[in-house]
């Protein structure tokens, strides 16, 4: 066993606690903790402004943000998605009674391939649910143009990209509706909670009723609405983490660029992203170990593992894996031979602003070395 400490896959950015307390007074001072409060409201306009979007409703969650997306979209019947992501994508479905249609992903992004959605889409079809993996963009333009021809909603689940950009803004401005999860695990977070990122002003007052239980005043009741609702606190901890986002973006960059140089010469390791148009935010590393590599993904995964290196294999299991979806005909691994070997070679790397020079010499060696081991041996 190692002496060194362990290292997550990623560990929150916390600003001086000291300056949280300062909104802490605040919240005690005035006993508003919860249902549109002060902060709730600074922190949805604090977003407009950094995102570069006009309309946000903030959540409690990724999730129930994803369930309401599609209540505030009526959708219905068969929505085609991908089944390499966090299983909150299709159980966000499931919760809606929709039935999840899942197509493979392309091999270079591992995003939504869109030249296999058309094959899938069926009279039932209502909407296409992509994912933006790893805060990498999907093809937007192209999922745009087969939901004009076939009259299908797009709902981004746009968990992983937080603030990223492509040449005509934020890439959270495509499709209907984009949503975000902010999560103590992601680039900005609020411990828990989400966004549903709104075209307008009044799809935004509808989610805004959907996330109160559907209350659009005191007596009145439009629909039957969640509580979905972001507390004072989460609230507060987002103003005061947006301040130093900034900063621990840029190291997320730092660490992003030296892992791409140390690996760049292991045989076998892909780093996703590679030689791609569009940044990403640094929220993930992912790597690919292929069949030249000299270890399966497994035994380098245990490998770190033995050294206290918790990287993890996100997406392993796919979503089509698990019990409630591996029986719908969609979810049969000859339907998705890119997201299967996918789901096989990932492994994410470590990556937080937290990690020091030492920690990615101490990844990046134990990867290296393992690569050239059965080849000395
Ligand atoms: N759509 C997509 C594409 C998503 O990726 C997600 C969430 C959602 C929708 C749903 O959004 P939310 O409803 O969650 O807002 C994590 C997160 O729980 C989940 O938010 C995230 N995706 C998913 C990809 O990863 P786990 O089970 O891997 O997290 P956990 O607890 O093992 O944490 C990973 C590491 O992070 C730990 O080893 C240590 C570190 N950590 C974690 C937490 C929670 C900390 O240092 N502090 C912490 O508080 O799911």
């Amino acid at each position: 066993m190692s002496t060194n400490k362990p290292i997550y896959v990623t560990q929150p950015y916390l600003p001086p606690l000291e300056e949280f307390h300062d909104y802490l007074r605040q919240i005690w001072d005035n006993k508003i903790l919860t249902n549109g409060g002060p902060f709730h409201q600074q922190l949805e306009a604090a977003l407009c402004d950094y995102l570069g979007v006009e309309h946000l409703a903030l959540f409690s969650n990724g999730t129930i943000a994803l369930v309401t997306a599609l209540q505030a979209q009526r959708i219905t019947g068969e929505v085609i998605t991908t089944p390499y992501s966090f299983v909150a994508t299709a159980h966000s479905l499931q919760w809606n009674g929709i039935k999840p249609v899942f197509v493979d992903i392309d091999p270079i992004t591992l995003n939504l391939d869109p030249a296999k959605i058309e094959a899938a889409i069926t009279p039932q079809t209502t909407a296409i649910m992509p994912v933006h993996c790893y805060g990498r963009p999907c093809d937007v333009a192209a999922i745009q143009r087969i939901a004009d021809n076939y009259n299908l909603k797009i709902i981004y689940d746009a968990a992983h990209a937080f603030g990223v950009r492509d040449e005509g803004g934020s890439v959270l401005r495509h499709g209907d509706l984009s949503v975000l999860s902010f999560h103590a695990t992601k680039v900005f977070n609020t411990f828990e909670g989400g966004a549903i990122i709104c075209p307008d002003a009044k799809t935004k007052q509808r989610i805004d009723h959907l996330k109160n239980f559907g209350f659009v005043d005191e007596v009145t009741v439009v629909a039957a609405g969640i509580n979905g609702k972001m507390s004072e606190i989460n609230a507060a901890f987002g103003l005061l983490q947006l301040q130093y986002l900034g900063q621990a973006i840029a190291r997320r960059k730092e660490i992003d660029a030296a892992y791409r140089s140390r690996l760049a010469q292991v045989r076998g390791i892909r780093c996703l992203g590679d030689g791609a148009e569009t940044a990403a935010n640094y929220s993930y590393f992912p790597i690919l170990v292929g069949p030249d590599y000299q270890l399966v993904r497994d035994e380098l995964y245990q490998l770190l593992r033995d050294q206290e290196i918790y990287a993890r294999r996100y997406f392993f299991p796919l979503i089509t894996e698990f019990p409630m979806y591996r029986g719908l005909p969609s979810a049969r691994s000859d339907n998705l031979p890119v997201a299967w070997n996918a789901a096989r070679s990932v492994l994410c790397l470590p990556i937080y602003p937290g990690l020091d020079d030492a920690d990615i010499e101490r990844v990046t060696q134990l990867i290296i070395q393992a690569g050239a081991s059965r080849c000395e041996a």
